[in-house]
């Protein structure tokens, strides 16, 4: 099968239209996106990904986290919505809400799941992601440590009949695959083709020229980025872009995906302009998305 080497925005999104808002729209026709993840010292990485999913147009974010970081989360921008979630003792979501009154809570209207960025990996959130995964089938896009918990239960990772989409750096592709991230970074087309045909998934394998590999067996191999982009904050931005554009574009999954991958690099590309490789931020990235969406072609 070919790779479709040199992803550029025509090639990414063949038919997502230029002018994707029409005069008459309204936030209920963009989606609506539920970022869950956080805990202590990580509050961080869901409110980049929700800040991120905001800024690339869907109608609505929320972030579910647990109730001691929401303030820290909601913080990063008023226009997020947020739920609270009980806790566990290192601020991270616990097993407990997974009572069926909490479910419909988070479950309720959303469109896509946004899940993993800062989650944690204690058996509590363990419990909760598996638990959550089995109660729906919304499309989900899971990152992080949702990734490091589904690495330990292969058999959970099925997009057979449902949208997933994975977004492992190397280092978790390599926990995914029970491998070495260095065996992972010398076989990365056909590892990542291998591992979507076999789970059903998009797989979105990151790092400099980030592949996204299909459930079809088709590749996209991405154009954009820098090395600006390797500091902490960058793939949980690359979450909510995904996330958002599976909220607008819905229809179009596949093509969302490697759009959203291409704009996120060509943001960071216009990002560096203004600042540097060395002091470039992850959210520098979200504040030059419009710049990537004026200029996408
Ligand atoms: P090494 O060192 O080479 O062996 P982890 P994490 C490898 C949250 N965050 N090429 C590399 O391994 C996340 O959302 C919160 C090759 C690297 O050291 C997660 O929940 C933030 N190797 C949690 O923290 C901001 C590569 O993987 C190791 C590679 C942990 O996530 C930061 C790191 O991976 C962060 O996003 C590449 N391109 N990329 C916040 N502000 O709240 C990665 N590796 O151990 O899974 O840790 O990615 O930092
Ligand atoms: P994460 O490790 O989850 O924070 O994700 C890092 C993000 O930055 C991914 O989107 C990577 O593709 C991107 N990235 C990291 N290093 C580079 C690089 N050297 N060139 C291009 N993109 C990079
Ligand atoms: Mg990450």
């Amino acid at each position: 099968i070919e790779s479709e080497l040199n992803l550029t925005w025509a090639g990414a999104s063949k038919r997502i239209t230029e002018t994707p808002r029409p005069a008459e729209s309204n936030k209920g026709k963009f989606g609506h996106v539920l970022v869950v993840g956080g805990s202590y010292g990580k509050s961080g990485a869901p409110a980049m990904a929700s800040l991120a999913a905001l800024r690339t147009g869907a109608g609505l974010v929320t972030a579910a986290v647990a109730q001691p970081i929401l303030d820290s989360v909601v913080r990063i921008t008023p226009e997020l919505m947020t739920i609270p979630l009980r806790a566990g003792s290192k601020g991270e979501i616990s097993s407990s809400n997974l009572d069926d009154e909490t479910l419909k809570e988070l479950l309720d209207k959303k469109t896509v799941l946004a899940i993993g960025p800062g989650l944690g990996q204690s058996a509590e959130t363990e419990a909760f992601l598996l638990g959550l995964l089995e109660k729906t089938d919304l499309p989900a896009v899971l990152d992080a440590d949702a990734l490091n918990i589904l690495a330990k239960h292969p058999g959970k990772i099925n997009g057979r009949n449902r949208l997933r989409v994975l977004t492992p750096h190397p280092g978790e592709m390599a926990r995914l695959a029970g491998i070495s991230t260095g065996e992972v970074q010398a076989n990365r087309e056909a590892l990542a083709r291998e591992f979507s045909m076999k789970n059903h998934v998009t797989l979105v394998l990151k790092g400099w020229r980030t592949l996204i590999a299909h459930p079809d067996g088709s590749i996209a191999i991405n154009t954009t980025g820098n090395p600006g982009m390797a500091k902490g904050g960058s793939g949980d931005i690359l979450t909510g872009i995904i996330a958002a554009m599976l909220a607008q574009y819905p229809h179009l999954a596949g093509e969302a995906v490697n759009a959203a991958v291409y704009l996120h690099g060509l943001a960071a590309d216009f990002a560096v302009w203004e600042h540097d490789e060395h002091t470039l931020l992850a959210t520098d990235t979200v504040a030059h998305l419009s710049t990537a969406f004026r200029f996408r072609s």
